[in-house]
């Protein structure tokens, strides 16, 4: 190979001339005026908002760029171990304001733009979402990044370049209605790098032979092959130079554009459908955020991102020219969820079949180098694939699979020889019809660390779905890394106004990287102008809200109202039912007083938003039930501003920057155990907000943080939930006459045709009531109450909410990832040198 960098007689003209940072608004302006002149090729006579955003953005985009760069040359200098963050899913949001804030550039911008006759925050709303995530899982993986670049660890992310994110949702009627999101029209923020390319194989079969030492060597042929293409995006600290890599793969036809032999012989056709079904693997993003529904494009999919992330990883540890025993020394790689675990039997196939190494070496190198993070104990999100499908797919694997399980169940047999139903329990592979590999499970297997994502969900995966596995490897094996945000995008970026506030009263922006420092805040919680502008601030984010609700829904609310908020997925255990059924109990009371008792009732705005897995029907069902109850209520004229209930459309990462900080009360009111961590319920105390929730996921831990006079719990706890079931089961239970009278209301046509909600009510009424509805409701409403009741007194309230912000420095990603960096990585940060080599 050609040595690739310049001569040293040359490098004096390359430093000269080397990229440099802009600095002031008239360097940014010319930079945007460049960028558009010339990459765009428009002028000043026909420059509308979105080349306005696209020569902002490309302006900031060189600005990362070098800073990127120099990471990159910084890492690979000093060689020390990388982390790996292998995720399915990255809910990135938009990248402009996140650059511009995070390189700390944000106010020169937004003086450049106004100088050229444009107002930062349109510019900013021509971006769109990059949506390559369902929900908390993928979000939770973009906050990592941020963190990770912030905190200066050597660190990539490995995913898939979706051509279609997560779809946008449409409201017609009432129902939900998907829309495919095509977001590739123009995206600055990515490079392709077309020299950067894995052949992936599928098919085929596996041969054995003997080699001459008389060594069994498998080979895995007459696959089918598509090839994988490195699609990179910077990802900025703030306010370090640090700027890491988010390395997207993107799959097309292995021999090109089309295969030129049938394309000559006359098979159009096939040669472009061969094309298409490679490009298919990398189309779209699977859309159901709870569900494993099997499918093999999944399954693809899947092998596809890990088979070339790991060859990429490999042949950068190679290049090292490191000793194989050095590789865990060298790579962490961290499994968000059990989606990357085909990277474990790839290891293993690349580390025995490819570079020779015997299997007991193989293994301990692989269990070395992977972590697992678990996000569910929810039975039917378990990733279990067909043995069939697999064998097709990947034949070779599955023979690793088969022995990792093999060595594994010897194992156990030879340490617990009285337990032997543990055998078929614990086993890889699950004796179903058609057999099927327990993914989970060979996560755990491979990893030498499992971590839940909030204390409670850490505790139940060991007592339900990991159980014999703590039997079997010990407690250390498992552990605890509860979730957090970053403060970054979180608070500075959705709130700007609090952000600067509590940089005026803590001597600056250094909370927003060390979030702890938020408790000094509780020191000026009797301080009457704070009060004052923190109140203010509130106020103008609830009337953000106002005006967008108005401008796209057409409904007027008023932000003097209690705003309630409860936007994440739709799904039955997050229990948006038991909100609208909340809601329709309200309503009944309003409609049974008099004018003069109404006036007396805490006005309240119930904001619902989110997606429903387009096959989830009962989902879409509470979607309809909700703009049912909102258009009967929204325009009963007796009602008037005392209820409103509003369903934001296509809720999404940029919307939540907007919804967030508007919040009074937002709902975290999963079944309790059901809820792994959740994430949003962090954001709304950050921003000012009181939770109603359960006790469930990180809301304990938020209960500890921000005390149990800061926030409202109500409902049964999980340890109650087993019995609960079986008496509903057994019929053992009286329905809450509150809540029958709900189900009187919609029966009885209220809402429309009562037909159209038949099944959600019967889920309850009749067969057996598995998230607890009826169980919570009582609780619930009174809960309600009592958050009426208190903030009619709104200075009680407001030293509510300062005292919970200033106690959430806890959830900050920050703190997430040196956990992470310390107990499961064992990573060092690599910080920029002051002289900025
Ligand atoms: C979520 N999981 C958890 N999965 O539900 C939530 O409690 C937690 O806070 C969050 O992870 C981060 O730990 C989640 O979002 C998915 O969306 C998967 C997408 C792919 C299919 C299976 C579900």
């Amino acid at each position: 190979r050609v040595e690739a960098s310049v001569p040293e007689a040359q490098r004096e003209a390359w430093r000269k001339f080397s990229a440099k940072e802009f600095t002031t608004k008239d360097q940014f302006e010319s930079e945007v005026v460049k960028h558009i002149e010339t990459t765009l090729a428009r002028s000043l006579f026909n420059c509308d908002e979105a080349a306005a955003y696209a020569g902002t953005a490309l302006a900031f985009r060189d600005r990362l760029v070098i800073e990127w760069n120099r990471t990159q040359q910084r890492q690979t200098f000093a060689d020390q171990k990388r982390v790996y963050y292998l995720s399915l899913e990255f809910l990135m949001g938009r990248a402009l304001d996140n650059a511009m804030l995070n390189v700390q550039q944000k106010d020169v911008a937004t003086a450049g733009l106004e100088d050229l006759g444009f107002r930062m925050e349109d510019i900013i709303s021509q971006e769109r979402d990059a949506a390559l995530g369902n929900g908390g899982l993928g979000r939770l993986a973009a906050c990592f990044l941020d963190s990770l670049a912030t905190l200066n660890y050597p660190a990539w992310g490995y995913a898939l370049r979706y051509r279609y994110g997560i779809f946008r949702q449409e409201i017609v009627d009432g129902y939900q209605v998907e829309v495919p999101d095509y977001w590739l029209d123009f995206n600055p923020w990515e490079f392709p790098r077309h020299d950067v390319t894995v052949d992936i194989q599928f098919y085929g079969e596996v041969r054995k032979y003997m080699d001459d030492a008389g060594k069994q060597i498998s080979v895995w042929e007459n696959g089918e092959v598509v090839t994988a293409v490195a699609y990179d995006a910077p990802i900025p600290g703030y306010g370090t130079k640090t700027t890491n890599n988010l390395r997207l793969w993107s799959s097309k036809a292995s021999h090109g554009e089309f295969d030129f032999t049938k394309f000559n012989s006359g098979e159009y056709e096939a040669s472009v459908a061969d094309q298409q079904r490679a490009e298919t693997i990398s189309a779209v993003l699977y859309p159901n955020d709870s569900l494993d529904r099997g499918k093999e494009l999944r399954l693809k999919q899947q092998y596809f991102w890990c088979a070339a992330s790991l060859y990429d990883i490999v042949r950068r540890f190679k290049k090292s020219g490191k000793a194989w025993k050095d590789f865990s020394n060298q790579v962490a790689i961290q499994l968000n969820d059990t989606h990357p675990t085909l990277a474990i039997p790839e290891l293993m196939r690349i580390l025995i079949d490819q570079e020779g190494l015997e299997w007991d070496e193989a293994w301990s190198i692989t269990q070395a180098t992977f972590g697992y993070t678990n996000h569910t104990v929810l039975p039917e999100a378990l990733e279990k694939w067909s043995v069939p499908l697999v064998q097709q797919l990947l034949p070779r694997h599955l023979q690793i699979i088969y022995d990792i399980n093999l060595q594994f169940l010897q194992y156990v047999q030879r340490n617990f020889p009285k337990e032997r139903e543990m055998l078929g329990r614990v086993s890889i592979i699950e004796e179903s019809e058609p057999k099927r590999v327990r993914m989970a499970y060979l996560a755990v297997i491979g990893s030498h660390k499992v971590n839940g994502v909030a204390e409670l969900h850490s505790d139940l995966i060991k007592t339900t779905i990991f159980r014999d596995f703590v039997k079997i490897y010990g407690p250390d094996k498992f552990t605890n890394v509860t979730n957090g945000i970053t403060p970054r995008r979180w608070l500075h970026q959705a709130n700007p106004r609090l952000s600067e506030l509590i940089a005026a009263k803590l001597g600056g922006y250094d909370f927003l990287k060390d979030l702890n420092l938020l408790s000094k805040l509780e020191a000026f919680v009797d301080d009457k102008e704070f009060r004052k502008e923190f109140q203010e601030i509130k106020y103008a984010n609830k009337v953000r809200l106002a005006k967008y609700t108005k401008d796209v829904h057409g409904i007027s609310v008023n932000p003097n109202s209690l705003f309630d908020i409860q936007v994440k997925r739709m799904h039955e255990y997050k229990r948006q039912q038991l909100n609208i059924f909340g809601v329709i109990h309200r309503y009944l009371e309003l409609k049974s007083m008099t004018p003069d008792q109404r006036k007396k009732v805490q006005p309240r705005v119930f904001f619902f938003g989110g997606k429903a897995a387009p096959g989830y029907w009962m989902a879409k069902m509470v979607i309809h039930l909700i703009n049912q109850v909102g258009k009967v209520v929204n325009n009963d004229k007796e009602i008037g501003d005392v209820l409103k209930v509003v369903f934001l459309e296509d809720y999404n990462v940029s919307k939540a920057e907007m919804i967030v900080p508007a919040s009074d009360i937002s709902e975290h009111i999963s079944t309790a155990g059901t809820e792994a961590s959740g994430t949003s319920n962090m954001k709304f105390v950050l921003n000012g907000g009181l939770l109603i929730g359960t006790c469930d996921g990180a809301n304990i831990e938020i209960t500890r943080e921000v005390g149990e006079d800061n926030i409202f719990l109500f409902g049964n706890l999980s340890e109650d939930v087993d019995d609960l079931r079986h008496q509903h089961f057994y019929g053992d239970y009286v329905l809450d006459p509150m809540l029958a009278a709900v189900f009187a209301s919609i029966r009885s046509g209220t809402f429309g045709d009562a037909g159209q909600f038949s099944a959600l009510v019967d889920s309850i009424v009749d067969h057996g009531d598995y998230y607890l509805v009826s169980d919570d409701f009582k609780s619930y409403v009174d809960t309600q109450k009592l958050i009426d009741e208190t903030y009619k007194d709104q200075e009680v309230w407001l030293t509510k909410t300062i005292t919970a912000v200033s106690r959430m420095g806890f959830f900050s990603s920050d703190r997430c990832i040196d956990e992470y960096a310390e107990m499961i990585w064992n990573v060092e940060p690599l910080p920029p040198q002051q002289n900025g080599a």
